[in-house]
């Protein structure tokens, strides 16, 4: 006999926080907002802090995060900013912590690696895709915007160094917004590991996968959507088959606020060899390289970086808030 699941029956990962949190208490803090939103079941938004503490030059940071929650607030959805501080995961953070979060001076970038590592530690650490995706679906939610995610870096055939983030998008049920793989990466060996581990990659009113700073990468995707009410049905579908994994919607960034794609190739090409010659490695990599970008631009792709993260905490905004429409 065949059984055809009933997608309406599926519910996302994640609906009420005391039978879906898989965090222990003590380990965590969630402000009063959303673990309010989170009981009545209202919707929300994780957001990252790595591209916070390590992702862009200051005071810009701080102007991209509260632009990613600004987004996710005119949404209609709660936005939950994800760091770790003193012992705690950190779900949503008041103005001044977010202050103090940027602020930090030797942060971490926390990843599932040294997630535990970090609890064990004073002061203000970011989480990455990988590390966020953990808190998010550890609380109870089901939707995630970041700029970029992590994948494998050029070269990485041989180097190994392949972002933490594919594998937590393999293993942990989270719709993941954001404007591609960093173009900084490999994109398309990029998308072939997300192929190997299960991981829906899907174009979000497109059929070529954004490219980060530019509007599109050159590569297809292998599935698109044409609103965030088709987003919801394909999230709750996958989720309806229990596979486990992650979603990842790939929203372009408007062309008008691009980096044509051939301009950032020869200035990628650059910044990567560079990084090789000063014997940039492993976790650093990522920063060295985006900074790199940024002075080698003047600043256009800071510019581009802000746009992206918050055109992708809007769109993640309205998939929330379609999630909760049954
Ligand atoms: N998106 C941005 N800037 C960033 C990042 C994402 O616009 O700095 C961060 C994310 O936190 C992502 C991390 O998880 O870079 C990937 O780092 P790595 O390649 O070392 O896994
Ligand atoms: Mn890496």
């Amino acid at each position: 006999m065949i059984v055809i699941a009933d997608e309406r029956l599926a519910q996302p990962p994640t609906v009420s926080l005391s039978s879906s949190s898989r965090l222990p208490a003590s380990l965590l803090a969630i402000t009063p907002e959303v673990s309010d939103a989170l009981a009545v079941g209202r919707p929300v938004v994780a957001l990252e802090s790595t591209l916070i503490t390590h992702g862009l030059p200051h005071p810009l940071a701080l102007d991209a995060a509260r632009r990613a929650e600004g987004a996710v607030r005119a949404g209609g959805a709660v936005p939950a900013t994800i760091a770790v501080a003193d012992g705690r995961i950190r779900v949503g953070l008041t103005s001044d912590e977010l202050e103090a979060l940027a602020a930090e001076p030797a942060p971490w970038k926390v990843s599932r690696q040294n997630l535990a590592a970090s609890l064990g530690r004073a002061g203000w650490s970011g989480t990455t895709v990988a590390a966020t995706m953990i808190a998010a679906h550890g609380c109870g939610i089901a939707v995630f915007a970041t700029g970029g995610i992590g994948g494998v870096h050029r070269g990485g055939g041989r180097s190994m160094d392949v972002s933490a983030d594919l594998d937590e998008l393999a293993c942990t049920p989270v719709a993941v917004v954001c404007a591609g793989p960093k173009s900084i990466l490999d994109v398309a060996l990029t998308m072939e590991v997300l192929e190997t581990r299960g991981v829906p990659v899907v174009g979000w009113g497109t059929d070529e996968l954004a490219g980060f700073f530019s509007t599109g990468s050159g590569q297809p995707v292998p599935m698109r959507i044409d609103s965030a009410g088709e987003a919801a049905a394909l999230a709750r579908r996958h989720w309806a088959l229990g596979l486990g994994s992650g979603l990842l919607f790939a929203v372009p960034l408007p062309s008008h606020q691009q980096i044509p794609r051939d301009e950032m190739e020869a200035v990628i090409a650059r910044a990567e060899a560079e990084a090789i010659q000063a014997g940039v490695f492993g976790p650093a990599t990522t920063p060295w390289i985006l900074s790199r970008l940024a002075e080698l631009t003047g600043g256009r792709t800071v510019a581009a970086n802000l746009a992206l993260i918050e055109n992708d905490a809007r769109v993640a905004a309205s998939l929330a808030v379609a999630l909760r429409q049954a």
